[in-house]
């Protein structure tokens, strides 16, 4: 159901009310959430883009369905096409977006709250955003355990694994290695849970190219306060964006969305200079 009363903490619902509030002094806790679609265009293909996902390209992977190269039970039968999506998400080859870049600077600025984001790719750490402000829900290629005995497995020797395409076996009980990358039924990371009640100290939140359709991750998004702005930015609106008071929906690439919002801002240049130094 859309909201078709007049906003209560905005002005109006559009991005240059968004760039009052902050500069108002009143919004001094920003909270972000990122999906894949915040490292396309760092070259790293999303799920669920129509033409260009990882979804639409894992035909080659001969995978029974595309969730399936996340799942637990899959993986224990079947390797292979995780590895082999490993290699083509394997941090390392990408650098970060103008998107990365705009979360350091909220940091920077002192109004970050945490940013909460599905990827593995971290680009937010390179981008230089505090590792104590990230939450990687989904968790990330930094660690590695064996799936049976739980003996953790050295990162270089994975490495090499998933570059060669060739599967890491546990050396002490030969159990599969698997990157500590949170597959489908499997808990989240404690910070996560963790984190969760800080959301109710947030004055605004930034949801940026993401489908909003993986849970629990999605479901922060109705989690702040209700008198919370809300800012969706993303290629199609999502989640249930448009049923608040106080939600704005941009449309377009984050980057651009970005870019317009640091030039209201006056953040222009320091946004370039963070950027280069990535
Ligand atoms: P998704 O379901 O693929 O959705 C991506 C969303 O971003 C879609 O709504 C797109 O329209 C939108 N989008 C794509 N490009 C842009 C852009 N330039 N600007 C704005 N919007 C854009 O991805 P989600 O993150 O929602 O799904 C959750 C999964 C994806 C998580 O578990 C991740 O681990 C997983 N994933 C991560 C990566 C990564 O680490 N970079 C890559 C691929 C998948």
């Amino acid at each position: 159901t859309i909201y078709e009363g007049p906003p209560e903490v905005l002005e109006s619902r559009d991005l240059q009310s968004v760039v009052k509030y902050i500069k108002s002094g009143k919004c001094k806790r920003i909270f972000v959430m990122l999906g894949a679609g915040v490292s396309t265009t760092a070259g790293i293909p999303d799920f669920r883009s129509p033409e260009t996902g990882l979804y639409a390209n894992l035909a080659r992977l001969d995978l029974p369905y595309p969730e399936a190269v996340f799942e637990i039970n899959f993986f224990r039968s079947n390797p292979v096409p995780f590895y082999a999506l490993a290699r083509e998400l394997l941090p390392g080859h990408f650098r970060p977006t103008p998107t990365h870049s705009f979360v350091r600077l909220l940091a920077d600025h002192g109004v970050l709250g945490i940013c909460f984001t599905q990827n593995i790719d971290t680009l937010e750490r390179l981008a230089g955003v505090p590792p104590n402000r990230i939450v990687e829900a989904h968790g990330s290629f930094a660690t590695q355990h064996c799936i049976e005995c739980g003996a953790s497995y050295d990162n270089e020797k994975l490495r090499q694994h998933i570059k060669a395409g060739t599967v890491a076996y546990c050396e002490r009980c030969h159990g599969l290695v698997k990157p500590d990358i949170v597959f489908f039924g499997e808990a989240m990371p404690m910070a996560f849970h963790r984190s969760i009640p800080l959301l109710q100290t947030a004055d605004l939140l930034l949801v940026m190219g993401t489908s909003l359709t993986v849970h629990p991750f999605a479901s922060l998004a109705s989690m702040v306060p209700d008198r919370c702005p809300r800012v969706l930015m993303n290629l199609d609106a999502v989640g249930d964006f448009g049923c608040r008071s106080d939600d704005v929906i941009c449309l377009g690439k984050t980057d651009d969305i970005v870019r317009d919002l640091c030039k209201e801002l006056g953040w222009e240049e320091e946004l370039n200079i963070a950027w280069k130094k990535t």
